[in-house]
């Protein structure tokens, strides 16, 4: 069992910078993450391609130990994007043919393409979980894409309506969510950022999706919502357009950027009595913020969120950084919780 979390824990929201000799990142990151299989981007041949995604992972694992993170991610390494991995897994789709979905920044990108019942063969992310377990002694936490973004990154030819394959999405996802935990996850967070990009569809669904995945979850589940990687999506709107919705949903905890947007902290006030992770590394640039700064950014929340639900992340994945200015960001990022508890009067 890892040791019980220090107040103000710290993490990032999962996945962390690919090495170059695993994966081609030029291509990876060029226009949008693959929503459907990308098996080409890899730099290894098959027959060594899970050991070569074993060590880097391992490498991701280390990385977030040595800065000092007290919960830590397998990186998402094994993965092309944070959702195709699951998403493509399932039952139910048509691969060889995909469907195409308008993404948030307009454009048009290659999706799977449902044409039966969604369901899941088998689970997904155990073994990476497991894995995760055997090699950190830290709390660890696994990552899944949410019912509803999977169901907005797909075309539906086969559900009456949109609603009901995000119900079905649910329904893999809830299985998914019991198998991690009973394969040692301490946290399962839920990635949903298109409740955010698609606001007015969430709210007709959004919620209820969600909460049928969450449903009966045996530890604690976060729901993670951005406005997407700052290497493909520049512009930050003023708030979020979905987000007390979430109050009345299961989950635990509640992650969202407030680095890049400067999101107005009383916007989290309807979430209070839920955890936040509060995302505060900026990634729109590789230049590493000082403790200070991320401090800065902590302290202008601390009248709205209870300091004893509160988590310290990063604003969004950070797949696309530079691994140097990776590693330097999630540093500095516990050495500004460590000043933080010290100056509240926190147990270090
Ligand atoms: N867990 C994902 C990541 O860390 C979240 C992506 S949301 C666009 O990259």
């Amino acid at each position: 069992m890892p040791a019980p979390l220090p107040p103000l824990p710290t993490m990032i929201v999962g996945s962390l910078p690919q090495p170059d000799w695993l994966i081609d990142r030029d291509r990876l990151g060029h226009q949008f993450p693959p929503r459907v299989r990308a098996r080409e981007l890899w730099r290894i041949p098959e027959q060594f391609l899970a050991e070569a995604q074993d060590d880097a992972t391992l490498a991701a694992i280390r990385s977030q130990e040595e800065a000092g993170l007290d919960i830590v991610t397998d990186g998402e390494i094994r993965r092309e994007s944070y959702s195709n991995h699951f998403a493509t897994a399932l039952d139910g789709l048509d691969l060889e043919h995909p469907g195409t979905v308008r993404n948030r920044s307009g454009l048009d990108i290659p999706v799977p393409r449902v044409t039966g019942d969604i369901r899941r063969p088998a689970p997904v992310q155990v073994d990476d979980v497991a894995f995760l377990r055997a090699h950190s002694d830290r709390a660890v936490k696994i990552t899944v894409p949410g019912p509803f973004t999977m169901a907005q990154q797909a075309q539906n030819d086969h559900y009456p309506d949109d609603r009901g394959l995000a119900l079905a999405y649910a329904d893999v996802v809830r299985a998914e969510i019991a198998d991690l935990f009973a394969a040692g996850a301490d946290i399962v967070q839920v990635d949903e950022p298109w409740l955010q990009a698609r606001p007015e569809v969430a709210r007709r669904y959004g919620a209820e999706a969600l909460t049928r995945a969450l449903e009966g979850a045996a530890g604690p589940v976060h729901v993670h919502l951005c406005f997407g990687y700052a290497a493909m999506v520049a512009e930050r709107p003023e708030g979020y357009s979905f987000l007390p919705e979430l109050a009345d949903t299961p989950a635990d905890a509640v992650s969202v950027e407030t680095a890049q947007s400067h999101l107005d902290p009383a916007t989290l006030r309807p979430l209070r009595g839920k955890g936040i992770a509060l995302g505060v590394l900026d990634l729109s640039t590789p230049e590493v913020e000082t403790p200070g700064t991320i401090a800065d950014r902590v302290r202008r929340a601390l009248d709205d969120v209870d300091v004893d639900r509160l988590m310290l992340s990063s604003d969004c994945g950070l797949k696309y950084l530079p691994r140097a200015s990776a590693a330097g960001k999630m540093r500095a990022l516990a050495e500004a919780a460590a000043l933080l508890r010290a100056e509240l009067g926190l147990p270090a």
